[in-house]
């Protein structure tokens, strides 16, 4: 049977105990960091929703600090659900919404009641509840209506909220002078079900080297091709708010990251200006082996985003590269239809290199990580000629877990860049400088420590890199 921490990650923010979902409330203040997460402390299972809360100075060392929001007042009586964080002088604010199942709790058939609410703190640790600052919906026949994001434009504070109305998903916009009063901006964008999800939760939008960026999390798109790998997934437009508050959408619905577990990102601008992301590294649906342990939940690596044309671009934050610990040569060279185990070993692992098509003839051929010496565990990595694409294939990677992702490789791409980050039971992959990323949790016996490389049918070139064991902060 697996030991209580062998899925405890080394660098990633994952909850004490108890279970986490969805990051909240991503700010700066006062010089640092802060997070908070959807939290049931009680039990790895999601439940009566309450914020974690973790800072940092540096996006690297995390400290935990004590749960911010406690649900249970009238407004919130059932769960503090998701939300956001501003600065407003000296205080930093809390906008969530406050929750109330009206029959069982949990089914949703029966119905809920959603409030937006305020709660505000001046040393950024213990945080006094303001009450609900929206309580009804602009129509009567929505009852999904949540996750506040607030932002400062011009003299206003502005919230963008997910909304369902019928089957049909909305987006929200408000616009404050105080945070307290709110005025109903309208429906800045709206959307069909087949097309475009039946709720958008989780919405964040934000400006982008000169493009306005809706960032949100569809519920109930369906697998299609390559694209999707349930229906629950994050997605984005590029477009324009305009001088009515609409967003006009200037680009298709983009997934924003192609593994298997990513979810309800949320971004905030740190001083410097970078535009930062995190997500939920899980997914609904999604095996989580650890809530054996009594925990369960993780964020993924802090992101930086950037825009590349039409698409998104996320890079690790640059902070990252103080993990790096012990650096090696990663020489693979050229393999004849042949794989080969590397002098690399470890979990937490850092791995930058490239692989050559030009020179190339193999089917298949890539990484194979967290190997077991029995040959029964590996998480593979590998470019498919046939299908032109890359793909993470996690069909062994240990408890619970499978399913094959994938991104395509432009037709005349002579490389392929790769940056992966492992920790104890995940997987981020960096392709070409961010232009895709893959991220997805993986439940390897901690004794799958092994490093390969594989060719199928023909030649595989990989070009010199490097590799890096990562700190284990037991975040
Ligand atoms: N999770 C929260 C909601 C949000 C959903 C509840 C997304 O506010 O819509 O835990 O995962």
């Amino acid at each position: 049977p697996a030991h209580r921490d062998d899925y405890r990650l080394g660098y990633h923010l994952s909850p004490p105990a108890g279970w986490m979902n969805d990051p909240n409330g991503l700010v700066y203040f006062r010089g640092e960091y802060h997070v908070f997460y959807q939290h049931h402390p009680y039990s790895p299972q999601w439940g009566p929703m309450y914020w974690g809360h973790a800072r940092s100075a540096d996006l690297v060392h995390w400290e935990h600090l004590p749960i911010a929001l406690a649900p249970g007042d009238a407004f919130d009586p059932d769960g503090c659900f998701s939300g956001s964080a501003v600065v407003d002088g000296d205080t930093l604010y809390l906008i969530y919404t406050g929750h109330r199942w009206l029959g069982e709790p949990g089914n949703d058939e029966q119905g809920m009641k959603q409030v937006q609410c305020l709660a505000s703190s001046t040393d950024g640790i213990t945080f006094i509840k303001h009450g609900a600052v929206i309580d009804t919906p602009p129509h009567p026949d929505i009852m999904h209506f949540r996750d506040p994001k607030v932002w400062r434009r011009g003299d206003h504070w502005w919230m963008a909220l997910g909304a369902r109305q019928g089957d049909d998903p909305l987006l929200l916009l408000y616009r404050s002078r105080d945070l307290r009063r709110w005025d109903c901006l309208g429906r800045a964008l709206e959307g069909r079900r087949e097309a475009d999800g039946y709720m958008w939760e989780c919405p964040d939008l934000f400006e982008l080297e000169g493009r306005d960026v809706f960032l949100f999390s569809p519920q109930g798109l369906k697998p299609e091709g390559y694209e999707r790998w349930n229906l629950f997934q994050n997605s984005y437009l590029l477009g324009r708010l305009d001088e009515n508050a609409r967003f006009v959408a200037e680009t298709e619905l983009h997934e924003i990251d192609h593994g298997h577990d990513f979810y309800a990102a949320q971004t905030l601008l740190a001083p410097d200006g970078r535009r930062l992301l995190w997500a939920w590294m899980d997914m609904w649906q999604s095996p989580m082996p650890s809530q054996a342990h009594h925990w369960c939940g993780a964020l993924t690596l802090p992101r930086e985003l950037s825009r590349d044309g039409d698409r998104l671009r996320m890079r690790p934050a640059r902070e990252l590269t103080a993990l790096r610990q012990s650096r090696q040569a990663l020489t693979i060279g050229t393999l004849e239809a042949q794989s080969r185990r590397l002098e690399v070993r470890g979990a937490l692992l850092e791995l930058e290199l490239e692989l050559d098509l030009v020179g190339s003839s193999a089917e298949r051929f890539g990484l194979a990580l967290r190997c077991s010496d029995d040959g029964q565990e590996r998480t593979l990595l590998y470019f498919d000629a046939m299908a032109r694409r890359l793909v993470l294939d996690r069909q062994h990677s240990g408890a619970g877990v499978s399913g094959v992702r994938s991104v395509p490789v432009a037709p005349g791409q002579t490389r392929i860049a790769l940056r992966i980050f492992l920790d104890r039971s995940s997987i981020e992959v960096f392709v070409d400088d961010g232009a895709y990323t893959l991220s997805s949790r993986i439940y390897p016996r901690p004794d799958s420590l092994g490093v390969g490389a594989f060719a199928v049918n023909g030649r595989g070139v990989f070009a010199e890199g490097a590799v890096w064991s990562l700190a284990d902060l037991k975040l």
